[in-house]
């Protein structure tokens, strides 16, 4: 067609047209952006088709030559339209293939689940705010002591049944893991002078193990020392204490007992929170089995030796002390019947244990 209207202006017009329509079709089947560009410059650039063409316009007659001129613009223009609408396309399915492959941000998220407080650390952190709010202090020590912060300075002498090898756990170098978290307390004494009101919660060791005793536990102790402490302060404390704790109905009994370190000493009953201790429901109460009391610790008026051992004046000052343990603090308040689930860090037992 090109030699057929070669030469006229007629043919060169057709030729033109023919050129855009042409190009029409190679272009759709072309795939990518330089592919596309390297098809326009065969047609447009310097060498391009269209250029040959216009190379001819020099044998028009002049007069023919503006409708010539006018068809190879129309080219040029139909030829630059196809680039660009073909570029565009290629653009957008771009942009759609990105968005099928990204994140669809309006699907519900997997979400993080939020962790809970363990147990045991839920009930030692109220009863911290229940001693804070009674103006104690909270206070820490080591895990590894001494035999005299553990025993000695507790009026435990070294033939005491409680310092057998078969009860508490020895290091090396003389030293014990704690049998229980009084030495933070003889520490406290050591460091200054009376008043001084603390408790002492943390993990102590003994050689136990068995359905109800583990070789390590979390306990609380509290002490009181100043001038005219009571055994009628140590009363009113701890009633405060359990009312706090189990609820404002609660009442306290206190039974003789025996510590090396307290004198006079004893266990402390806390009235049951679940059957008020009342009948009937007594008799069928699963958590005191029928008592109406549940056993939650001891007590006592600290001994004069304690007191002297860490250079008080016995005679001056006198003191309170308290102990209880934590898990059975835990057991208690959330009706836990086996101590094992404390520590076998089973996520179905501790969600039950909501955060906050
Ligand atoms: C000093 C003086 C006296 C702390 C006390 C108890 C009674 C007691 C047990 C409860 C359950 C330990 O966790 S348990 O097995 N504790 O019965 N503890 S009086 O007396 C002290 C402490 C420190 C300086």
């Amino acid at each position: 067609m090109a030699s057929e209207g070669a030469g006229t202006a007629q043919g060169l017009v057709l030729l033109f047209e023919s050129l855009a329509s042409v190009f029409s079709t190679e272009i759709a089947t072309l795939q990518t952006e330089p592919e596309i560009r390297l098809a326009q410059a065969r047609y447009l650039g310097k060498k391009g088709k269209a250029t040959e063409l216009m190379k001819q316009l020099g044998r028009i007659p002049p007069g023919d030559r503006p409708a010539v001129g006018a068809a190879a613009n129309r080219a040029r223009e139909s030829i630059e339209k196809l680039v660009e609408e073909r570029l565009a396309g290629l653009a957008e399915a771009s942009l759609a293939g990105e968005l099928a492959r990204s994140v669809d941000v309006t699907l519900p998220g997997r979400g993080r689940r939020a962790g809970t407080i363990h147990p045991l650390s839920r009930v030692r952190m109220e009863i911290e705010q229940i001693f804070l709010g009674m103006g104690y202090e909270v206070r820490t020590g080591p895990l590894i002591e001494t035999e005299w912060n553990n025993f000695d300075a507790l009026n435990t002498p070294a033939d005491h049944p409680a310092r057998d090898m078969q009860d508490t756990f020895f290091v090396e170098g003389g030293l014990i893991l704690r049998s229980h978290t009084s030495p933070v307390q003889i520490r406290t004494m050591l460091a200054g002078p009376p008043p001084v009101k603390i408790i002492a919660p943390g993990n102590v060791f003994r050689r136990d193990d068995d359905a109800t005793h583990t070789p390590m536990f979390p306990q609380c102790e509290g002490l009181h020392v100043d001038k005219n402490v009571s055994f009628e302060d140590l009363k009113a404390t701890l009633i405060t204490f359990v009312q706090r704790f189990f609820g404002p109905q609660t009442d306290i009994r206190l039974r003789p007992s025996f510590f090396p370190f307290t004198e006079p000493s004893a266990e402390v009953d806390a009235s049951c929170f679940l059957c008020q201790g009342k009948p009937p429901a007594r008799a069928t109460c699963r958590l005191c089995k029928g008592t109406g009391w549940l056993e939650i610790g001891g007590s006592g008026m600290v001994h004069p030796n304690v007191l002297a051992a860490v250079g008080y004046d016995k005679y001056d000052v006198t003191g309170f002390a308290f102990g209880m343990g934590l898990s059975r603090m835990a057991m208690l308040k959330y009706g836990v019947t086996d101590l094992r689930l404390f520590y076998e860090n089973d996520l179905r037992f501790l969600q039950q244990f909501p955060a906050g």
